[in-house]
């Protein structure tokens, strides 16, 4: 019987024993045997004569100390402890490993034929023995040996010198003058097509860029490319940051356990996140593309020159890179478009992580497997925190913060603590409460009271805050509240500066706390947590005529936007209390003000699209206990229904008058995701025209188009949904990723024969279990937009979704311990529904080899 986990807790840092200067490596490349050889120099930083190097799943060969054969260690299951070591002691460890067989995608793995790696967070030590943590940094000289059918052996920094080997093989030296720390050691090799690019820095540095695809790929290699120009350019512009390296490469493989990874100089990709023409990609992935390539771009700064002390700190780089990607992405598109896209992500994923088992704060104070913490709590609940310092100080303040924070700490590994300080000492800002926000756990909420005196035409806005039950937190937090005043003409009311900076925020520090609007004329409309100025619930008894005037008035897309939101949330919450759903229509003020908004198609058809998407059943399965499954899902469906009967002449009408022009404008993506609303909602009122519609328009050349339409027809369970997928399945299973559309769409059917086809798609030539794009794709997809199924009474969902983690447990840890997410909260349904989750989970942890991946999530959920 093994041991049980053993969590590790931030407050027992301690520093390195030891540092390093300079590592060198060599690979013999070999798909079952390649040979690693470490050469570096380690000095004790407190007189400490031994080290433990971190090493897992390695075979060691040999240890040479100053030269000399060293015997003096002791090999554990962990790591490699090296006695007897002097002051300043020169390291050789040869060791081998098995790239061909690591199916965990962590380490060296092979992704179809090609070597790759991926290192953070702890695979590094499943390379060779190294102390594998992310304070310890140094300078890396690898050279890679490889067969000559692999021309491209690839690794972080410049090239410095390649040539032949007398038994026919090859290599390829590099050199980062950049100190990194290990999780940032890339290796690549294999045969690519590669498109090349350059890029001028502002102070006139040339910059090759390189993007290695699979053979064949290249047409799809482009857009990636132009965004990785955008954003080098954006960087310098917004945040005055240049790129240090001449050369910056990226690599698209198609076996990765997670979107892309910033390597310094040598970005490793999932492929779904850098290929895209028209054809095959939809507008939403161009867009998603561009801000990963963005992401892992910005990462060079926020991450790689100023990196993590320890990885309970990963929210100081991933938190401030999300909320620059996110700005990036809102510089270049709809800011309003992509603040809605954030909201969603955190109000549907993050709120339900933070009522789960596995809420932590975004600086996690405890954790078993480090890569079960890229969460949503630590990423997007990281942004927002981040993106209160910005409400906070302003655009100019956190500049100054950011130049700070640079300045200081360039080439260091540092904490959370170290970046607020540099925001408040550069600013002038005491930020110690605001500091709270980095231990707090769970969603805070705001409770809000309106009065308002005629008389003295004064209105006053009571705030109260309080704690999850789950925060170990008490104290109140420093929260920003954005407000608007509207008075009944639909005018915004100017708020003085001294109540509100910028005339909007007002900072909530206490329990409860009173502001006074003074001078009104009447009662004005107050608008709320203003583009959601606070990872916040909010509650406030809006009544339905003040969100309609909201809705209309408002001067934010945002706040209009979510001013629609609530009214659906509202009608859903009390139709699934009443459960009238034959005899349920849509009020008149409501289609009134929907019909008013269809009326104007010149303003943004995008945001005018998301005014159109009712909420969905994991976004409002948060408001109720237990979560009622069958109701709220026919709740939606009702609404949806209304939405597209009531206005069924005027979705036609709209549907004729709407043409795009081919190209990635944002007009053009606008008017298709406009017209993909139309069909999604005809496709529930079909008639022969409309059906005339779906077929002409899943025929199209255009992804997003084509999607759209098979989209509307599968969730309409439309006459035409077996012979459009069956038509997709034939066209396109020469493309895995679009295939990849597919079996998410197959994923979302609800009609009774739904789990067996997923079971069947199991043995589709297309699908491999070991892909976790594939697994995502087929699985993912099942668990998120199929709750009917997931959720069935009868258990079979559950137990679709306990077998493959079972099978995957082994086979790659991480992917299977992502899968689990929506088991671990069985709390939130029913008996009958808990039980039959729980079982599932208990028969997972039984299994004879659970991952820590699996144990750590397993055992909170259980206990
Ligand atoms: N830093 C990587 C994620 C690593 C995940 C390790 N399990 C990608 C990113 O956030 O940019
Ligand atoms: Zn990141």
């Amino acid at each position: 019987m093994t041991s049980k986990p053993q969590a590790k807790y931030l407050h027992d840092y301690q520093p390195p024993t030891h540092a390093v200067e300079n590592l060198s490596l060599t690979f013999e490349l070999d798909p079952q045997n390649t040979q690693v050889t470490a050469r570096f120099t380690l000095t004790a930083q407190s007189g400490a004569t031994s080290v433990m190097l971190d090493g897992i799943e390695l075979t060691l060969n040999s240890v040479k100390v100053n030269g000399q054969n060293h015997s003096d260690y002791t090999l554990h299951d962990t790591g490699l402890e090296l006695h007897g070591l002097s002051p300043r002691a020169e390291i050789e460890i040869v060791n081998t490993i098995s790239p061909g067989t690591n199916t965990s995608l962590e380490g060296l793995y092979l992704s179809d034929g090609a070597y790759c790696t991926q290192c953070e967070a702890e695979g590094f030590r499943k390379i060779t023995y190294f102390l594998d943590r992310p304070d310890v940094l140094t300078t890396y000289q690898v050279k890679i040996i490889g067969p000559k059918e692999m021309p491209y052996l690839l690794s972080n920094g410049n090239k410095v010198d390649s040539g032949e080997l007398a038994d026919g093989r090859h290599y390829v030296c590099w050199e980062d003058p950049f100190k990194k720390p290990s999780y940032l050691f890339a290796l690549v090799a294999g045969d690519f097509d590669v498109l090349s690019d350059k890029f001028e820095t502002r102070s006139g540095r040339q910059v090759d860029l390189q993007l290695f695809v699979d053979k064949g790929n290249l047409s799809k290699a482009p857009h990636a490319m132009t965004s990785l120009k955008k954003a080098m350019a954006w960087d310098e512009a917004r945040f005055d940051l240049e790129y240090d390296l001449d050369i910056y490469m990226i690599v698209a493989v198609d076996f990765f356990n997670m979107g892309a990874m910033e390597n310094k100089g040598l970005n490793v990709f999932n492929s779904a996140c850098v290929l895209a023409n028209q054809e095959t990609a939809t507008d939403r992935d161009f867009h998603v593309i561009e801000s990963i390539v963005g992401h892992e771009y910005f990462h060079n700064w926020t991450g790689n020159r100023v990196t993590c002390r320890d990885w309970f700190q990963l929210s100081l780089k991933e938190g401030l890179t999300v909320f620059r990607d996110q700005e990036f992405s809102s510089d270049l598109g709809s800011r309003a478009l992509n603040r809605i896209d954030a909201v969603n992500t955190v109000r549907t994923h993050q709120f339900a992580e933070d009522a789960g088992p596995m809420a932590h704060p975004i600086r996690p104070q405890q954790v078993i497997e480090m890569n079960n913490f890229y969460t949503v709590t630590v990423y997007n609940k990281g942004a927002e925190v981040i993106r209160m310092m910005h409400t906070i100080l302003g655009e100019a303040g956190f500049q100054k913060g950011m130049k700070q924070y640079f300045e200081r700490h360039d080439g260091q590994a540092v904490t959370c603590d170290d970046f607020v300080a540099a925001m408040s000492d550069a600013n002038g800002k005491d930020l110690s409460q605001f500091k709270l926000w980095y231990n707090q756990v769970g969603t805070p909420k705001i409770s809000a009271r309106t009065s308002y005196d005629a008389q003295q035409g004064e209105f006053t806005l009571h705030l109260a805050q309080s704690h999850a039950d789950n925060d170990p937190v008490e104290a109140p937090l420093h929260i920003p509240v954005a407000i608007e005043l509207l008075d009944q003409q639909g005018q915004v009311i100017a708020i003085p500066e001294s109540t509100a900076k910028q005339g909007k925020v007002i900072e909530l520090t206490e329990k409860q706390q009173s502001f006074v609007f003074a001078g009104l004329k009447d009662e004005p409309v107050v608008v709320l947590l203003e583009d959601f100025s606070a990872p916040c619930t909010l509650n406030y008894d809006h009544k339905q005529h003040q969100l309609l005037h909201i809705a209309k008035f408002a001067s934010s897309d945002y706040a209009r936007w979510e001013a629609i939101q609530q009214l659906y949330k509202a009608e859903i919450k009390s139709l699934v209390n009443t459960q009238a759903f034959a005899e349920y229509r849509l009020p008149e003020s409501l289609t009134h003000a929907l019909s008013v908004l269809l009326d104007d198609l010149s303003g943004d058809l995008s945001i005018l699209a998301e005014q159109f998407t009712v909420p969905g059943f994991d976004a409002l399965s948060a408001d109720h206990n237990p979560v009622p499954v069958e109701p709220l899902h026919q709740a939606i469906s009702t609404i949806e229904y209304q939405i597209a009967q009531k206005l069924k002449p005027v979705w036609c009408a709209t549907y004729e008058q709407l043409n795009d022009d081919g190209s990635l404008s944002s007009a053009a993506v606008a008017t298709r995701t406009m017209k993909n609303k139309c069909l999604f909602y005809l496709a529930l009122v079909s008639d022969s025209q409309i059906q005339g519609w779906i077929q002409e328009q899943s025929e199209s050349h255009n992804m997003t188009l084509k999607l759209g339409a098979i989209r509307a027809a599968v969730n309409a369970d439309h006459v035409l949904t077996q012979l459009l997928l069956d038509d997709f399945d034939k066209q396109w299973q020469s493309d895995l990723l679009v295939m990849d559309k597919w079996f998410a769409l197959q994923a979302s059917r609800r009609d009774d024969n739904c789990l067996d086809n997923i079971l069947s798609l199991y043995s589709h030539p297309c699908f491999d279990k070991a892909n976790p794009n594939r697994v995502r794709a087929l699985i993912g997809a099942f668990t998120r937009s199929n709750p009917l199924h997931f959720h069935r009474n009868d258990g079979q969902g559950y137990a679709l979704l306990g077998d493959l983690i079972a099978e995957l447990n082994q086979v790659n840890p991480q992917n299977a311990s992502r899968i689990i997410t929506p088991l671990l909260s069985f709390k939130r349904f029913d008996e009958t529904r808990q039980g039959l989750m729980k079982a599932q989970l208990e028969k997972l942890a039984r299994l004879p080899e659970l991952s820590d991946d699996l144990y750590e999530k397993i055992d909170k959920a259980l206990n």
